[in-house]
């Protein structure tokens, strides 16, 4: 793809938008950034950008500013329902994403994962795990690092192990993992895609430029998932926490076990024993990393000392501390409903749950059976709270709480020694913090004062 002499807009200056634009620019092409914030709320990047000769829009997408170019280059956060993407669309200009760009110019391999949750834990297990076996090996994506910013760094050799979201995945065109994975799909981000159908498309672009002699790594156990193998043209494996599978990976006799095809021996990966990370839905993360890691070309031996040595990565069930016999963790992270039953079914009964944040059109029913059976009372916070406590009035001990700090403190009082105080709130975090990393941050902030204040925390993070 040339870009020299390109004008390209960048839509979006956030993370992506800024290292695209500098990408784009170092490049050759002529490039505008387009935002919705102010100057004021975007100062901080402008000077920067200007200096690279990067013209700057903000305060609004202008139709002119996106008629006006070869090439527009969105952010992840950016629905490509936008009108003024949709009407440049209309008229034939390429529309692409971050991921897309960088796909374009990456070197070397892609191993890509998605899913509703579990996209993080497993994207950087794989990392360790590659690099343990002595594989050049990048990480990147949704996990917080633009692919455009690997692409200076890959080689021929490389495996760049890329978290993807469906934000990401809706706007590729010839992105290209050699070893797909998709690791669950439960609803979510419905707002932004307008149905379950549409999000499921959009998951399965991950597969979409594959060819038989890749590898898609599906979980037998979740349908959705499962059902893409019908519409796949790569190779297909399974992982299953619940029965064996022709080829891939499940577990037997307390064992992970992995097989590379049907007729194959069996290998003993590791004792189930010896996965360090807590809750039943790491298991199948940890089973996925297995298949994708064997397929890249990783021995066993590295698969394991590389998943004895992991720990939980912060804000997903991230353990903070104990105050007063009061166990206290952070998961940020549990943006979704599904995420959020992950998390509550992790432990067994006496959880304070917060709830809340942003609502992204989700059903908050469906956590009814688990609420009643394991947690004793909900703290909701956030833009959600209304609609949650709607949803959930009659099925638990409800308290509105608005704010995360009156959250913590209502629950702290309320938790008994042996009872355990959790953030998994299934919303965004977009109403009241930056970003998930913001939330769970504030969270574990809020936790270490009172720990200040009683003087009794003990622990350090642990899974
Ligand atoms: N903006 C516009 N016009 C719009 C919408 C947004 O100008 O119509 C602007 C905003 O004002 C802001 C910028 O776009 O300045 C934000 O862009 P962005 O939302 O794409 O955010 P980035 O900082 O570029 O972060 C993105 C991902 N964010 C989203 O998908 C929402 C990050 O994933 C990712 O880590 C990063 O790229 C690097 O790849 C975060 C996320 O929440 C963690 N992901 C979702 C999830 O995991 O559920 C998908």
């Amino acid at each position: 793809m040339e870009l020299k002499g390109k004008k390209v807009l960048v839509v979006g200056l956030g993370k992506s938008g800024l290292a695209a634009a500098l990408f784009l620019r170092h490049r050759g092409a002529h490039v505008t950034v387009s935002d919705v914030r102010s100057a004021e709320a975007l100062a901080k990047d402008i000077p920067a950008l200007l200096e690279e000769g990067i013209m700057v829009e903000a305060g609004g997408h202008g139709l002119l500013t996106f008629r006006r170019q070869d090439l527009i280059v969105v952010s992840p956060g950016v629905p490509l329902s936008t009108p003024e993407l949709v009407q440049v669309r209309s008229f034939g200009l390429p529309v692409i994403g971050e991921l897309e760009l960088a796909a374009r110019f990456i070197k070397g391999r892609m191993l890509a994962v998605t899913g509703s949750n579990g996209k993080t834990t497993t994207t950087t297990l794989l990392g360790e795990i590659l690099k343990e076996a002595g594989l050049p090996t990048l990480v990147g994506g949704n996990i917080g690092v633009p692919v455009v910013s690997l692409v200076d760094e890959s080689a021929d050799d490389t495996w760049s192990v890329l978290e993807v979201s469906s934000f990401q995945l809706e706007s590729t065109e010839q992105f290209h993992p050699s070893i797909a994975v998709i690791l669950n799909i439960t609803p979510d981000h419905l707002d932004r895609h307008g149905s379950f159908e549409n999000y499921i498309l959009a998951k399965e672009r991950i597969f979409a430029a594959q060819d038989a002699k890749d590898c898609l790594v599906l979980n037998a156990d979740n349908t959705p998932a499962a059902e893409a193998a019908s519409r796949a043209a790569s190779r297909v494996y399974w992982f299953s926490v619940e029965h064996p599978v022709s080829q891939g990976a499940w577990l037997e006799q307390g064992y992970v076990v992995y097989r590379s095809q049907e007729n194959a021996a069996i290998e003993q990966v590791m004792p189930l024993g010896g996965i360090p990370l807590k809750g039943a839905h790491n298991v199948e993360n940890v089973l996925a990393a297995v298949v994708a890691a064997r397929q890249a070309g990783a021995p066993a031996g590295a698969i394991r000392r590389a998943i004895e040595n992991f720990r939980a990565v912060e804000h997903r069930l991230e353990y903070v501390a104990t105050i007063n016999g009061v166990e206290y963790y952070n998961d940020s992270k549990a943006t979704n409903v599904d995420a959020t039953a992950k998390a509550v079914a992790a432990f067994s009964s006496g959880i304070h749950l917060i709830l809340g944040g942003k609502d992204k059109g989700s059903d908050y029913t469906t956590l009814s059976q688990l609420l009643r059976e394991r947690v004793r009372a909900v703290y909701t916070i956030g833009s959600a709270a209304a609609k949650i406590e709607s949803h959930l009035r009659g099925v638990i001990t409800l308290q509105s709480c608005e704010t995360l700090e009156n959250a913590v403190n209502a629950a702290a009082t309320a938790a008994r020694p042996g009872e355990v105080v959790l953030l998994a709130p299934a919303c965004s975090s977009f109403d009241q913090f930056d970003s998930y990393e913001h939330r769970g941050r504030v969270f574990k902030e809020l936790v270490s004062e009172r720990a200040g204040f009683t003087g009794s925390a003990t622990g350090q993070a642990r899974n």
